[in-house]
């Protein structure tokens, strides 16, 4: 009977957007995944239950463990029963808004969490008898106030508490490679948005809007600052240079981006228009959703990505638009119709 050896990845924050988009590639390469999960109350595993299944069954390719960043000792725990070949750490409290509501617990889970599984990590490595390899998902928020267009050695200038924790992760992992030989890669990632992207960010909580507005369901789409800029792509795409950081033949740091900046108007304009509506119609402003501090322009330059890695981006800014629209319009055309059936609807939300 011959038996595969299949790569083993490690992956905190699996089910998030981006933990999720990669756990279907690395399943489509072969990989065996186990992803890190935090016990919750209600079902968080939304994003990837289409790869789950139960493990017992020989075709299983997901692996789930209960852990948190905040919890060293379950990290080191984990990483030992799975003995992983690459680890992808995308665990994070991820919203810049809520990270000026809840600084310490961003601090430390975004940056001290990344400290406690590169410890772990570090000491997993020296006596794994293979090469181990160490994604982090570092943030174009860490440039912040920099001037556009940012690349990899444009100084950061971070104005949240979240993009500060970001930028003690990437230095802590920069300091671990360099102080243990380590194989870790840092991905400066701009931002990056699907169907699956948690629905309050600005992209999905417009999506999420306009097409609820289109199918009367909502009436109104409450917003904070409309003129910030961000260079905007595809998830999909973003996690597949997630992976190529990991193939190189050394480790480095890449910036990720589509090189093009849209304003939170024009990705207004942008959906409303292919619903056949005037956004100014239905947008209000709500100062909660400002920001005490605000990035008002982000621009990556990925040549370095392109150029050592490969890589480029492969859905432009009007087909990602039309992406989250076609998929939240029948998500709206599924809650009308229950709606007409007498179900109840989801709760009225209001988003960050
Ligand atoms: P996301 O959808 O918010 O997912 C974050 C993940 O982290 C979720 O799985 C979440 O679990 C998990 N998590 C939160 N707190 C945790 C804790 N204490 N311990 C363990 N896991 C925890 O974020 P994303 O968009 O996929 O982003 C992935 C990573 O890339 C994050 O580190 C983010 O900061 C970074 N990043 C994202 C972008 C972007 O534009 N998307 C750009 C640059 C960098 P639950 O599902 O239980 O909440
Ligand atoms: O969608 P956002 O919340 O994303 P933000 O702050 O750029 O952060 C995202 O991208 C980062 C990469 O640069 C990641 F590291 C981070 O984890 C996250 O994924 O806001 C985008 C812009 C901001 O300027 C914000 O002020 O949209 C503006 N905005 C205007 N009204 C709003 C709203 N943002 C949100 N979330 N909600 C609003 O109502």
């Amino acid at each position: 009977m011959t038996h595969t050896v299949r790569r083993r990845a490690f992956v905190t924050g699996i089910t998030g957007q981006d933990g999720s988009y990669l756990a279907d590639l690395l399943v489509a390469k072969g990989y065996e995944v186990h992803g890190v999960m935090r016990r919750a109350s209600t079902f968080n595993t939304g994003r990837i239950d289409h790869l789950y299944r139960d493990p017992h069954d020989p075709e299983a390719r997901l692996f789930l463990h209960h852990g948190d960043l905040a919890d060293g000792s379950g990290l080191r725990h984990a990483l030992e029963q799975v003995r992983p070949d690459e680890i992808y750490n995308l665990g994070a409290q991820s919203h810049v808004r809520v990270s000026f509501d809840a600084p310490e617990y961003t601090a430390d889970v975004t940056g001290s969490g990344t400290l406690r599984l590169l410890a772990a990590y570090r000491d997993y490595a020296r006596g794994a008898g293979k090469d181990v390899r160490f994604y982090q998902a570092g943030s174009s928020e860490m440039f912040g106030a920099a001037k556009p267009p940012q690349l990899e050695t444009t100084p950061f200038h971070p104005r949240s508490p979240y993009a500060v924790a970001k930028v003690a992760a990437h230095w802590y992992a920069v300091n671990y490679r360099e102080s243990y030989g380590l194989f870790i890669s840092n991905g400066i990632l701009f931002n990056h948005e699907s169907p699956r992207r948690g629905e309050t960010f600005v992209t999905r909580k417009i999506t999420r809007a306009a097409t609820r507005i289109k199918l009367g369901l909502q009436k109104k789409l409450f917003l904070g600052n409309l003129d910030a800029k961000r260079d905007w792509g595809f998830a999909g795409d973003y996690v597949e240079a997630m992976w190529r950081m990991l193939q190189a033949p050394a480790p480095d740091d890449y910036v990720v981006a589509t090189g093009e900046a849209y304003s939170v108007r024009d990705f207004l304009e942008a959906t409303f228009t292919q619903l056949g509506l005037d956004w100014r119609a239905y947008v209000e402003t709500d100062p909660r959703y400002l920001r005490p501090a605000e990035v008002d322009h982000l621009l990556g330059d990925a040549s370095k990505a392109r150029d050592a890695l490969g890589w480029k981006p492969q859905v432009s800014f009007a087909g990602l638009v039309a992406m989250m629209v076609e998929h939240d319009l029948e998500l709206a055309h599924r809650e009308k119709t229950l709606r007409e059936a007498g179900h109840s609807s989801a709760l009225e939300r209001q988003h960050d």
